[in-house]
């Protein structure tokens, strides 16, 4: 396998001006038959007529009539073409149900569908399979199956036409014996849109919620970014068998189908929250991906930044700003930080790759969003709007890059966004040391920016940086308004004139920049801000460090816990003023993760069980204090009515839940007992469930949990998951070792892997416990599954990246683990690629 470079990039060398496939579907023996009218790119910089194809069976190949001649290897296929336009015929056989990577077309529960993006188009057919190459796509599918989608249009007797071109990446097809929930759409313009959910037969009433996301997606763009919908008709489907979240094929989104389908005792408030954004982001993939798309995969960002930027956006205006940005900002520090500071790190948009499925990552995705948000904030909503439109204007129908992204902006604004740029090309998290000082009623805050080196990137520039700070007097109150300093140089210094005395102040409001701050802050001014910043994500940031802090000093210096954070944390819960859902982000304390890089930072070696207990310890710490408050703050939470996911009933579940989680700390349970008994939605089940785990007691309820929902897969897959989350030390690789014997436990499905090779990672204390079982067990599993679903394993590879940070016997042990998979005979480039750069 190859090192693919950006600074290669080269034109293709002929443009498609039509697509027409037929595909006659057979399980092992499926024909795609192909005419593709090409002509010669005048733009081209090698001639040579050169097609991608993976994993098919060449029957024929024709030019303009003629037998093609082919060459063929095992990625392609090179022919002899004319100096002038002409038509490829080919038909190919390839066998969907023994796809196991899921990438191309594959079939799952007897249902046939594809994942082109980013390289699967080329294992459906030969094809210039790359984004730069956008064409207009006839489609018509034969088989037995009663239902038969492709893109666009449909012309009927499973024939579709897609009049907008497109990218091979964007190609979909489904087949299968499905039913549907159907409503309509009328655009700001007066188009009538037909919308439509194909399911199984038995999950139409997990439909309505999705569907409703999408019609609130659908006026929201409209609304906020003018952009209206621009087919007649939009189809989703869920699957069951798929590698991400979801994708926004034209016309014919397709859905994993944990991440569409919700009713009120199958799904969490935290699934139909999830839904509710993977909806709206692949909806609003249409203008930004589909009808601009990318150049090439390096600008993965122009589409997944923007589109991630955009669903954060349509999440705070429906479900409140505040606790969707904490969401936002906990999401990126535990995935893109971790990420940005490992070996992995690499710039938003990436200079080289070896498999592009393995920069899929949360830098391009939810860093590339923060620099979307950076630059909103920098040039101000008028002119971000402004250059979005003419954005969408100027490049509507093009495969674009980040400098055609960036120069509308520069054009709205006359504004030279050259050091900006270097948010997109520099890998690491900044780090922004604040010095302060007072004088004579001039405050200056001077800040100091450095970021560390990454691979392959020994030094940085400084970048211009966006620090929102607001000032506090020692009331409490807001003596200067949030202002944006624009931090340019690496030393920057910002004045605030005509103070009477010394303020607080409160920097990074909104974390306006995501970035790593340094600051000596005291215990008691990080109590203060919890208790006055008037920005909601410093108020509660400050609970955080105040936490982290806390937590830092009981791990290395055996403190007990702190009583000013435990009063701190009392105060918050008896605050009236404060809403339910961000009383409960404030005591969702320091993850696991969050502690170990505090600790990286501070110089010291975590240790991920000392710090686990440390937990335990702190958490029954607040409980008890927190004692007498839980009873009145569980019932108060308590919703009446029938379930809705909105979000203040959420929020209320939300807070009372973690009331609940206190209590179980003190009552063994007995009240959790109460709530699985009496619980009428799976929020509130699996709560309760979650208690009794932790707390292990809830060795009944799991195994009733088990036979109430044995048939629904969605639900199983959450049973799989709690067990190993809730598993404590050793004891969650073992558990992880005893389910993966279960019969209902399979590789072949990815969310069900994932429920428990996920859990496994994501449970810190038992991923690393001493003994090493636990990166035995998922060194194990990820060379097994390599073998069916390179993708999957690939991903979940990522549990091995922090290794440097830890102490010499686990650095050895998870060395070992990553070398061992290295050496697996036929192992696949994609989990090939990201082991070598973890071990690098
Ligand atoms: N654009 C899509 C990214 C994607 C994907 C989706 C499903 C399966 C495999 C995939 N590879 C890449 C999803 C998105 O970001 O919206
Ligand atoms: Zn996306």
């Amino acid at each position: 396998s190859q090192t693919i470079y950006l600074k290669d990039y080269t034109p293709p060398s002929h443009l498609v001006d039509s697509v027409e496939l037929v595909f006659k579907l057979h399980p092992t023996q499926t024909r795609v038959i192909s005419k593709i009218a090409f002509r010669p790119n005048p733009d081209a910089a090698d001639p040579t007529f050169y097609l991608h194809g993976e994993q098919l069976k060449l029957i024929r190949a024709s030019i303009d009539g003629q037998d093609a001649n082919a060459k063929v290897t095992d990625l392609g296929l090179t022919a002899q073409a004319p100096d002038a336009p002409f038509l490829w015929e080919a038909e190919v056989e390839i066998s969907p149900a023994t796809n196991t990577a899921l990438e191309g077309l594959y079939m799952s529960n007897g249902m046939y569908c594809t994942q082109c993006e980013a390289e699967g188009f080329r294992k459906i057919t030969y094809y210039p399979d790359r984004p730069d190459v956008m064409a207009v796509f006839t489609v018509k599918i034969e088989g037995e199956e009663p239902v038969k989608l492709s893109n666009g249009n449909d012309l009927g007797d499973g024939t579709w036409h897609d009049p907008h071109p497109k990218p091979a990446y964007l190609f979909a097809l489904v087949a299968g014996d499905l039913v549907n929930l159907h409503d309509t759409f009328t655009t700001r313009s007066g188009r009538k849109v037909d919308l439509n959910i194909y399911v199984r037969d038995g999950d139409l009433h997990k439909t309505p919620f999705g569907m409703d996301a999408l019609k609130r997606s659908m006026t929201w763009d409209e609304e906020v970014y003018g952009r209206e919908y621009d087919l007649d008709l939009f189809n989703i489907v869920a699957v069951d068998d798929f590698n991400m979240g979801a994708m926004e094929n034209k016309g014919l989104n397709i859905f994993n189908s944990a991440a569409v389908l919700a009713s009120p005792d199958t799904a969490t408030d935290g699934n139909f929250h999830r839904i509710e954004t993977i909806i709206a982001h692949e909806y609003f993939h249409n203008w930004t991906g589909n009808r601009i798309t990318c150049r090439d995969w390096f600008q993965l960002c122009l589409k997944e930044g923007l589109t991630v930027f955009r669903d954060q956006q349509f999440s705070g205006d429906t479900r409140g700003h505040a606790v969707e940005r904490i969401s936002d900002v906990l999401q990126l520090r535990a995935r893109q930080f971790r990420e940005d500071n490992g070996p992995l790190a690499h710039p938003v948009r990436p200079e080289s790759f070896v498999e592009i499925n393995n920069f899929y990552t949360a830098t391009v995705y939810e860093k590339g969003a923060e620099v979307i948000g950076m630059l909103k904030t920098l040039i101000g909503d008028a002119d971000y709007y402004e250059g979005c439109d003419l954005y969408f204007t100027r490049h509507d129908g093009q495969a674009c890059t980040i400098e055609d992204w960036l120069k509308c902006f520069e054009d709205v604004t006359g504004r030279d966004l050259a050091q900006f740029k270097l948010w997109y090309s520099q890998a690491g998290t900044p780090r922004v040391k604040v010095d302060e000082s007072f004088h004579d009623g001039t405050y200056t805050l001077t800040f100091i920016q450095s970021t560390p080196p990454t691979p392959g990137q020994d030094t940085k520039d400084p970048k211009v940086i966006p620090i929102a700070v607001g000032l506090l007097n020692e009331a409490g109150e807001e003596i200067h308004a949030t202002k944006v300093c624009e931090v340019t140089d690496e030393v920057h210094k910002f004045r605030f004139t005509g103070l009477e005395a010394k303020p607080v102040p409160s920097i990074n409001r909104n974390f306006s920049a995501p970035i790593i701050l340094e600051r000596d802050q005291s215990n008691a001014e990080r109590a203060f801000l919890l208790a006055h910043d008037t920005d909601p994500f410093n108020k509660w940031e400050a609970g955080r460090a105040l936490a982290r802090d806390v937590m830092v000093r009981m791990v290395t210096e055996d403190a007990t816990p702190d009583q000013a954070y435990l009063d701190a944390l009392v105060a918050v819960a008896r605050d009236d003023t404060l809403e339910p859902g961000f009383k409960a982000m404030c005591f969702s304390g320091p993850s696991n993760d969050d502690i170990q890089q505090a600790l990286v930072d501070g110089g010291v070696t975590p240790d991920p069980t000392r710090i686990f207990l440390t937990g335990q310890t702190l958490n029954l710490a607040i409980s008890q204090t927190m004692q007498d408050l839980l009873p009145r703050i569980y019932a108060e939470m308590q919703v009446d009515g029938p379930y809705s996911p909105r979000s203040e009933d959420a929020d209320r579940r939300f807070w009372g839940n973690a009331a609940l989680a206190m209590l179980s700390r003190l009552d063994g349970g007995a009240q959790a007992a109460a709530q699985y008994a009496s619980a009428d939605n799976m929020t509130q089940q699996l709560a309760a469930l979650g208690c009794l785990l932790r707390a292990e007691v809830g060795e009944a309820q799991n195994a009733a949990f088990y036979a109430q929902w044995k048939d629904d897969r969605l639900v199983i897959d959450k049973w799989f998951s709690m067990q190993v989350s809730h598993a404590k030390l050793a004891a969650a690789p073992a558990k992880a070792a005893e389910l993966t014997a279960h019969p209902d436990f399979t590789m072949a499905n990815p969310n069900r892997f994932r429920a428990v090779f996920g859990a496994l990672a994501g449970n810190s204390a038992g991923f690393h416990e001493p003994g090493g079982s636990g990166y035995a067990l998922l060194a194990d599993w990820l060379i097994k599954l390599d073998a069916k679903n390179p993708q999957i394993a690939a991903r979940m590879s990522t549990a091995f990246e922090t290794w440097p940070r830890y102490d010499a016997d686990r650095q050895g042990m998870m060395r070992e683990a990553l070398t061992r998979i290295q050496a697996a005979p036929g192992l696949s480039p994609d989990l090939s690629e990201m082991v070598n750069r973890i071990l690098a």
